[in-house]
């Protein structure tokens, strides 16, 4: 048996580098570090072919941990070409002291776990083995190349060269007839440097792909040492971007702009370069395919315009897939490559290629002479590097058995079954959409987190649960349903560039601001759905979340949204007037504008009246904002939504506000507007003894309080009392308070800090009509249907009123929305099963409506 360690890294691209630094510098521990490579440089290190180089800007295309390495090292070009970035890996190398640490030239051959001495063996293609109590892999996610799927590359007689193992001398291409498979990222970069140098260059093209320029250009040394100089300003905000780069935030909706205007857009994000043009036009690009088809004819009439020959134009036309759906190229002259006399376009999907020859390529149509194949043609992404590593984990389970339907990893960095094992942007993490060195850092940091938890507590394992790892994946398959990524074939997004490879979900895409949201809360629960020496723990809440609500959160994030309990007032007032952008086009009804006498004066009141014969049921609705906040506004679609689907009438009523007026004017205001309501909605054709009161969140407060004084203030008779998400009493010490302490969304201290503008006196917190379950009696109230949502603090203080409701004999049901937060009701664009509190208030309150309209009922 070989050496012992804390831990093997395998890998030495930006993970593994900053792994051993991060592990053997800042932890203490002992490191050995594998590359099959015969240097540092990952990914850097093999592809060398001719154009290769970044596509985030450099400056931002680098590592972020350390000040020294961003002021000392000048970057010469925008986007660094290969050399270059190789050359930064081995300086970072060197000055990190890390190449001590690897065994270059040493390929993995196998990984096995035992249980008994909490280890992983690790073998090398030197038949020699040595032991860890935790792997590290850093092998990348397009590290393993795609193997041809046709016959005949013995046969050639010319020469195959892969773009990611390219030769180290280079290649002399000058009067070859040269071939290249492949217009992915690789194949747009490399095509029109061999354009340049052979005799004749022949592109085998299978599916056309959206390429967008790059937009790269030198650097001159003042603007290299002004930009290292000021990284910290030029990079701030990175992580807070969707793809972690400090771009422009994009506008809400490409639909939204009038065909001029988007094109300004479009022209703009175009001459810009790079991804910009993903990320900084409009938000539903990636969501919406009619706002996706607006970008990708944009980019059809550009290819038009710069390709000259029409046939090949179209050729190059991609039709089969949204843009950004397979991941985006950027090139530098690709498509003038097409104009050139030495260069053709061999469309191989109308002919697929059917075998390499002695002297070149056969097509179901033709025969080319080659001296020289170039293949560009992809990856086994995401899991092949894995998966080529002989891992067994325990009980002998591989991680080949594990995956055969697709990936399983909890946050794409652990395996069940699997343990101390860290598989750094692994398959289903969000590198796939992340700069990558930023992403990259944020794994590491994980990983020395969780190691060091472990090592701390003296435990000896760390892994996830079963559970987590099956949630994680719902939540990773949801977000990427939610986008319009699963509409492109071939796509490694989806594994399905390989035939054979299950088709599933290899990549999370929800963003890197919620990614990271995500990850921060599990390391802030103690590594939430993880097992620490064998100990489980519960999921952290942003796990539970439902996939649509989850991609909410994200999107608040991009867009800068302050946590609630950090607003001023205004900003309170604000974020809940922008609810209306999470909610469905408002449905056409007929809307009677109108006031109605509170104590302090008229208020205004919106009478949605649906298209229906009358007498109606009334829905008096109470609007939510934590009794500082909301309007008629805010509510204005869903109250259109609820008359039009119950056939009700539904009122909406202002009310007072706090701070400027608290308690009680709210409740005064609401149940003014109640009996207001009782004695007047018969002249537009309600029926008063059909009458329901309703509302959400502290609208929903206001209700349970108008339902008791209706009760103990001489009416009106209700037929019953629906409540969203209810706060019921400030005071009240509940599991869900505890849980769900930081939200998601709502906070407890957001909460708080609500209830205490409503209270004014915090004595008030005694009085039945702010906290109602301090009712004296709760017998004799209207029927209640009490809907709550899973993650949200105030969940169980009104599922206990619904129990102490139905405890007096009131009619009760209380349903609990799973993977809901607290305003679901708001989200009905983007969360389709916030369509299930519409469902349920329906089956709720139509047999109610039908029963009290029946003349014996
Ligand atoms: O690979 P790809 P890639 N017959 O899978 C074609 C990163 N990267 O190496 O779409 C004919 O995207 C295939 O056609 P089709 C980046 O993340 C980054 O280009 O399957 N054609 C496709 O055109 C990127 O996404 C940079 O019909 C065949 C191409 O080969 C990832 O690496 C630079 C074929 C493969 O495209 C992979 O990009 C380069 C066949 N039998 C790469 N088999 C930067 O700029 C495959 N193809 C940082």
């Amino acid at each position: 048996m070989g050496s012992d360690h804390d831990v093997v890294v395998i890998g030495a691209g930006f993970a593994g580098l900053y792994a051993v630094h991060k592990l053997r510098d800042e932890l203490g521990l002992d490191v050995q570090g594998f590359d099959a490579a015969g240097g540092p440089g990952g990914t850097w290190w093999w592809n060398r072919y001719p154009g290769a180089r970044c596509d985030f800007e450099s400056v931002h295309y680098s590592y972020s941990f350390s000040d020294e390495l961003q002021r000392e090292w000048r970057w010469s070009e925008r986007f660094a070409a290969q050399p270059e970035i190789l050359a930064y890996l081995e300086w970072v190398a060197d000055r990190l002291d890390v190449r001590k640490a690897f065994r270059f030239s040493m390929r993995i051959t196998s990984l096995v776990w035992d249980d008994g001495t909490e280890r992983w063996t690790v073998g090398t293609d030197d038949g020699k083995t040595c032991t860890a109590r935790f792997v590290v892999s850093a092998v990348g996610n397009l590290s393993v190349a795609k193997e041809p799927e046709f016959p005949g590359v013995d046969r050639f007689g010319g020469q195959v060269l892969r773009t990611s193992a390219w030769p180290h001398e280079g290649v002399d291409l000058t009067g070859k007839r040269v071939g290249v498979i492949g217009t992915g990222s690789t194949g747009i970069q490399v095509i029109p440097e061999v354009a340049r140098q052979a005799a004749h260059l022949t592109v085998f093209q299978r599916t056309p792909n959206f390429a967008a320029p790059l937009g790269n250009h030198p650097i001159d040394e003042d603007e290299a040492r002004w930009l290292a100089e000021n990284h910290e300003e030029v990079r701030a905000g990175s992580r807070e971007n969707f793809l972690g780069a400090p771009y422009e935030a994009p506008r809400p909706s490409a639909l939204a702009d009038p065909p001029e205007e988007r094109r300004k857009v479009y022209d703009e994000f175009y001459g810009k370069g790079g991804f910009r043009l993903v990320i900084s036009t409009y938000q539903d690009l990636l969501f919406s395919k009619e706002a996706n088809d607006t970008i990708a004819e944009y980019l059809r009439e550009r290819i038009r315009e710069r390709v000259e020959d029409p046939r090949t134009a179209e050729l190059l036309c991609p039709d089969d897939h949204p843009y950004a759906t397979k991941r985006a190229p950027f090139e530098t002259d690709y498509y003038e490559t097409f104009n050139r006399d030495n260069v053709d376009l061999v469309d191989v999907r109308s002919a697929p290629i059917e075998t390499l020859t002695e002297t070149g390529l056969q097509t179901a149509a033709d025969h080319y002479e080659l001296d020289v194949l170039i293949l560009a043609t992809g990856f086994d992404a995401m899991t092949g590097p894995l998966l080529h590593m002989g891992v067994v984990g325990r009980d002998g389970l591989t991680l080949n058995e594990k995956w055969a339907q697709g990936p399983k990893a909890y946050l794409g960095i652990g395996v069940h079954g699997f343990p101390n094992l860290f598989t750094l942007t692994g398959p289903q993490s969000a590198v796939a959409l992340y700069n990558n060195p930023l992403a990259i850092e944020d794994h590491v940091d994980f990983a020395a987190a969780a190691i060091r938890r472990v090592l701390d507590g003296g435990a000896g394992t760390f892994e996830p649960t079963e559970e987590a790892e099956r949630t994680w994946g719902a939540m990773t398959e949801g977000v990427l349903n939610m986008t319009l990524i699963p509409q492109a074939k071939n796509s490694w997004y989806m594994g399905a560039n390989i035939p054979g490879k299950p088709r599933a979900a290899f990549i999370f895409p929800g963003g890197a601001p919620l990614y990271r949201a995500i990850t921060q809360e599990v390391v802030g629960t103690d590594f939430g759905g993880f097992a620490i020496g064998g100990e489980g723990r519960p999921i952290p809440p942003m796990v539970q979340l439902d996939p649509a609500v989850a991609l909410v959160l994200g999107l608040m994030l991009v867009n800068g949204a302050k946590p609630l309990e950090e607003c001023t007032l205004e900003e309170t007032r604000a974020a809940v007037e922008s609810f209306t952008m999470l909610q469905a086009p408002p449905r056409d009804l007929r809307i009677v504008r109108t006031t109605f006498p509170s104590p302090a004066g008229e208020r205004e009141a919106r009478i949605y009246v649906p298209d229906a014969e009358g007498p109606l049921p009334v829905v008096v609705f109470f609007h939510p904002g934590g009794w500082i906040a909301g309007s008629l506004e805010v509510s204005d679609e869903p109250c259109r939504t609820l008359a039009d689907e119950l056939g009700a009438i539904v009122v909406s009523p202002d009310y007072r506000l706090a701070p400027e007026d608290p308690f009680p004017a709210a409740t005064d205001d609401t149940f003014a507007a109640l009996r207001w309501v009782a004695d007047t909605i018969a002249e537009h054709g309600g029926d008063p003894s059909r009458l329901v009161v309703m509302g959400e969140s502290a609208g929903a407060n206001l209700a349970a309080v108008a339902a008791q004084r209706a009760r103990d203030e001489g009416g009106p008779q209700l037929a019953a009392q629906v409540l969203l998400y209810p706060p019921i009493d400030p005071q009240a010490d509940t599991a869900s308070k505890r849980e769900y302490v930081n939200g998601p969304f709502l906070s407890v201290a957001a909460a708080e800090g609500m209830w205490n503008a409503y209270l004014g006196d915090p004595a008030n917190a005694s009085s039945p009509l702010a906290s109602p379950a301090r009712a004296s009696s709760l017998a004799g109230l209207a029927p209640a249907l009490i809907l709550t949502a899973q993650c949200d603090p105030t969940r169980d203080e009104a599922e206990d009123y619904g129990r102490a409701l139905a405890a007096a004999g009131v009619p009760a049901e209380v349903r609990r929305m799973s993977g809901m937060i607290h305003g679901v009701f708001n989200m009905s664009g983007i969360v389709p099963r916030s369509r299930e509190l519409y469902d349920a208030v329906g089956e709720f309150l139509q047999p109610l409506f039908s029963r009290a309209a029946s003349p014996v009922g």
